[in-house]
């Protein structure tokens, strides 16, 4: 994103801001979400795993998940979910037409690490080069990316310009709900439907023949999700929160406290998080 404005001009009318809205820090309740549902013809993919890999978006052709390396199903969030093995256990969902997206897109799953034991172990993937929800490298979080979105090429070093990194830990036997979602200017990775990271991305999302993997990467392989996943949802448009709240069962959710909401939905419009977690803890000091 453009800006004439250096980050401190930023992060001073982010402070003034917040200083001309204190009621918004000194609420004493944290914000609630409530969920509305996605819309049903946007959804183009949705693996439920009810003891098998189908499609029940209603997409035609089908686009049916085929099970590679015999991965089990066992209890999941909503019925059953699949049981990745973290050897050779994926599914190939194809690389129908539907799936390439390049201006919107929404992919979404509740995931449980049995562990994390390789880099950039996939939850959900079109190959390496387009949109994928992946293990970030080898930490504990997870990686929202869509390539060619940024308007800047990546160099090769330090953090990469068209994809969002989490800071929670999903690495702890529990399930997490995963959403990464593309609105045409900027990628956002929600986890347990709470927003982890934003950033701009105003370009398209590369195209990539390579087949839609869940559980692995078909363009770079050897990256088998070790755990289990449940209700995998690709939608072709930018799902919004209380949409991604929905997607998670549940009626609602409260966003962690204490939350500027304000500055909260500034920073998810611009810049993202960072500068929001920086202008929070400047007008906090500068509040007391
Ligand atoms: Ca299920
Ligand atoms: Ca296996």
């Amino acid at each position: 994103m453009a800006s004439k404005h250096s980050p401190h001009i930023w992060l001073l009318c982010l402070i003034l801001v917040s200083l001309l809205i204190p009621l918004s820090f000194a609420g004493p309740s944290s914000q609630t979400i409530k969920a509305v549902a996605a819309d049903p013809a946007g959804l183009v993919g949705h693996y439920p795993f009810e003891g098998n890999a189908i499609n029940t978006s209603g997409l035609a052709p089908a686009g049916n998940g085929i099970l590679v390396g015999g991965p089990t199903f066992r209890p999941g969030v909503f019925g059953q979910a699949i049981d990745l093995d973290g050897s050779g256990d994926y599914v190939n969902c194809g690389n129908g037409s539907v799936f390439n997206l390049t201006k919107q897109l929404t992919i979404a799953a509740w995931t449980k690490v049995n562990s994390f034991d390789k880099k950039h172990q996939t939850i959900i993937s079109k190959g390496d080069n387009s949109w994928r929800l992946a293990r970030a490298g080898d930490s504990d979080s997870i990686e929202f990316a869509c390539n060619g979105t940024a308007a800047t090429k990546w160099d090769g070093v330090g953090e990469v310009p068209w994809a969002v990194t989490g800071n929670t830990s999903v690495n702890d036997g529990k399930w997490h709900h995963i959403a990464g979602v593309l609105d045409g200017s900027a990628l956002y990775l929600y986890i347990d439907g709470l927003l982890e990271a934003a950033k701009a991305a105003g370009n398209s999302v590369d195209t990539s023949n390579y087949e839609v993997y869940i559980g692995e990467n078909a363009q770079v392989p050897g990256r088998h999700w070790n755990g289990l996943i449940d209700d995998v949802r690709i939608y072709n448009y930018a799902l919004s929160q209380p949409e991604i709240v929905s997607l998670m069962g549940r009626s609602e959710i409260n966003l962690p406290e204490p939350v500027p909401t304000t500055l909260y939905n500034i920073a998810k419009k611009y810049d993202g998080l960072r500068k929001y977690e920086e202008a929070k803890g400047v007008s906090e000091l500068l509040l007391k």
